[in-house]
């Protein structure tokens, strides 16, 4: 009785799939999941970033569990069907686990596709329109001067866009240590206060620019936990600064709330990491919120969905800048970087040093060189993995989970992440 899932018409060779599994390691001890599909043809496989480190173990079990029986068997060639076959089998659509999960099925195809064609990924997507990817670092500290003393070091490197974060009192700040309180008999001593912290972030970006280079680029993060007028208040006491984004200023319950923030302030908005569907990215730049699109590409299913957004993005004036911090593995920093160099609206790329031991697991893995990001020019991402190296460095139940729900307000309640 043929099935749903066997092959659905003719293909040009007998090459199939012949396994499909998640592989989770912690290099960097940030939970990193990489799907590896095994063909029927010797030593040819892709690798595909599945990375939610919140929730590894929920994609780990969705991949291997319910994704590779319906992929076993296919020809590889086929990406949207399959990526579309996986998607639609669970019937309900969307959020992290599912879309982390078909994005390592949909780059893992995209890797043996580049190695059939002897191509790197970039090309398939028809090539460079640039050089090279700009990024961006993370600078912080418990004071305006340990920030920008962070900061300055990061200049001495070679970048030219540093996002600043430093801490308020209690419950420190987003990116930023904890230091004192300034409520020790509140509720809760170690709280965040929205009122510090709209306070004291005008005042790290006014000594920022008197103490850093002119020509250095400026960003934020503000990490989703203020309301729409706080938005605004915020935006227009950063306007002096000439910032290059900021980012998050609103929660996504609250995104439909964003084009009246955009209209307030000629400050760039930056949303949409926490996009957990291509619908909700879309919707980000249909509806005039954002001004650079920063989806995590694994949240929203991977490289397909992610060029189509970029397009979208080009056409409607926006730029790109794909999240990319520690918990996007090597594989996604790649596709990235395909990204990157093949969109017309590429803004910038934010940029992560990962330790020699995520080298190790991930041979390949791009190096950030004055600031810069290039693809590999070997067929497919030109990443490998080292399973022997990677089954060195265990994950745990992320405490990156701790981390997400771990900011509370002074009276206790509990802020967004
Ligand atoms: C950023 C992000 C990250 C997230 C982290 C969540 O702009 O880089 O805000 O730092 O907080 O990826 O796991
Ligand atoms: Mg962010």
């Amino acid at each position: 009785m043929p099935s749903n899932f066997d092959q659905p018409w003719p293909v040009r060779d007998d090459l199939r799939i012949r396994e499909v599994k998640a592989i989770v390691t912690a290099p960097q001890g940030i939970p990193l999941v990489v799907v590896k599909i095994e063909t029927t043809e010797p030593g040819l496989y892709g690798l595909g970033c599945a990375t939610f480190t919140q929730r590894w173990k929920a994609v780990q079990t969705f991949v291997d569990e319910h994704l590779a029986r319906l992929l076993v068997g296919r020809y590889p060639g086929d990406i949207g069907d399959l990526t579309r076959l996986a998607s639609y089998s669970g019937y309900w659509r969307g959020g992290p686990v599912t879309n982390n999960s078909i994005s390592g099925i949909d780059q893992a195809l995209w890797d043996i596709a580049g190695k059939r064609a002897g191509m790197p990924v970039y090309e398939l997507l028809g090539g460079k329109v640039r050089a090279a990817a700009d990024t961006y670092i993370h600078a912080s500290g418990q004071t305006i001067e340990d920030t920008l003393d962070h900061a300055q070091k990061l200049i001495a490197q070679g970048w030219r866009h540093i996002r600043l974060q430093m801490s308020t009192p209690g419950g420190g700040g987003y990116g930023a240590p904890r230091v004192p309180t300034l409520y020790p008999d509140s509720p809760y001593h170690n709280g965040w206060s929205a009122r510090d912290y709209l306070r004291t972030t005008p005042e790290l970006f006014a000594e920022a620019r008197h103490a850093l280079p002119d020509n250095i680029e400026l960003l934020h993060d503000v990490h989703s936990r203020l309301t729409p007028k706080e938005a605004v208040l915020l935006a227009r006491s950063l306007e002096p600064y000439r910032l290059f984004f900021l980012e998050d200023v609103l929660a996504p319950e609250l995104w439909d709330r964003l084009p009246e923030v955009r209209a307030a302030s000629p400050v760039p908005l930056a949303v949409g990491e926490l996009t957990t569907s291509f619908g909700d990215a879309v919707r980000l730049i249909r509806d005039g919120g954002v001004d650079f699109i920063r989806s995590h590409v694994s949240d929203i299913g991977g490289l397909t969905p992610a060029r189509k957004l970029a397009d979208l993005a080009e056409i409607s004036g926006v730029r790109t800048a794909w999240h990319g911090p520690g918990d996007t593995s090597p594989v996604g920093a790649a596709a990235n970087v395909a990204l990157d160099v093949t969109s017309v609206a590429f803004g910038i790329q934010e940029g992560h040093i990962y330790d020699e031991a995520v080298h190790e697991v991930f041979p390949g893995t791009l190096r950030i060189e004055d600031g810069w990001l290039r693809p590999n020019d070997a067929p497919g991402w030109g990443i490998d993995v080292d399973l022997e190296a990677a089954a060195r460095y265990p994950a745990e139940l992320s405490g990156h989970d701790e981390w997400a729900a771990g900011v509370r307000r002074i009276d206790g309640a509990l802020e967004a992440p």
